[in-house]
């Protein structure tokens, strides 16, 4: 029912997830990254089976980096730090040293994989941001597109295009939105109030994820991988 969309979901989790993500090495530790991923997939689980093929994409993403992670030996070089996919640095050093990364042809690598993560990142990015800014009235399905448009599309084929623009229409309204944002129910007199927390914490969330963002855009651009097939 429309009342339980989004129960198991807390966007504090996201936010708890992606800000202790970043150490203060400016590293991105892998577990803290996906957790945050986990997260978000509880939202997207929450919206129904329009929405299925992306949280089954989602899960599959994710699931591939964490096998890759329990199924990698650290090498005698790496055996101090021991596990190789640490953080997303260490991941691209121990993947590029195994000559697992494959920079013509599609492959399974860690890099390859979160690198699809980190693209939907920015359209979440894009798209929080525009939600936080916007008022009553305007439409999740517009500013979803907007996002969608300049985060993620040119990475799609036309055919998945279309798929996204059906599952558009499965988003919640921007009252629901905040509903799930907040977490409970509020009293109609109490709205006001609820709507500016809400915001408060998106805004924290955009923030954390867009920290998170640019560190993993510098370390895949250092790396010359952000267009690995
Ligand atoms: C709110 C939900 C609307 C989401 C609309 C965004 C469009 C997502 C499109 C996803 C398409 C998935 C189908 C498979 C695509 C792959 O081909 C593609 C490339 O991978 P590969 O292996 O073929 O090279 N994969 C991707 O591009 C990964 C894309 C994943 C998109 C995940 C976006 C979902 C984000 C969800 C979080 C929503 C939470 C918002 C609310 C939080 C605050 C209340």
């Amino acid at each position: 029912s429309r009342l339980c969309r989004g129960r198991d979901f807390q966007i504090h989790r996201v936010l708890t997830a992606f800000n202790s993500a970043v150490t203060g090495e400016r590293e991105i530790l892998l577990e803290r990254y996906l957790e945050g991923w986990d997260e978000l997939v509880k939202f997207l689980e929450s919206l129904g089976t329009v929405i299925g093929f992306i949280s089954q994409e989602v899960k599959g993403k994710l699931g591939l980096v964490r096998e890759l992670r329990r199924g990698a030996p650290a090498t005698e070089e790496e055996e101090e730090g021991g596990d190789p996919y640490r953080t997303l640095r260490s991941m691209m050093a121990h993947e590029l040293r195994a000559g697992l990364v494959d920079f013509r042809r599609q492959s399974l690598s860690g890099c390859r994989t979160l690198l699809r993560l980190h693209r939907a990142l920015h359209w979440l990015q894009l798209f929080l941001r525009a939600v936080g800014r916007s008022s009553a009235g305007d439409s999740m399905g517009a500013l979803c597109s907007v996002a969608y448009n300049q985060a993620l599309a040119p990475y799609h084929s036309w055919l998945l295009r279309q798929a996204v623009g059906v599952a558009l229409v499965a988003l919640p309204d921007r009252a629901e939105f905040f509903r799930i944002v907040c977490g409970v129910e509020e009293a109609e007199e109490e709205k006001g109030e609820r709507e500016r927390e809400g915001r408060q914490l998106l805004e924290r969330t955009v923030l954390a994820i867009t920290r998170v963002y640019n560190i993993t855009q510098e370390a895949y651009q250092a790396n010359g991988m952000l267009d690995l097939p």
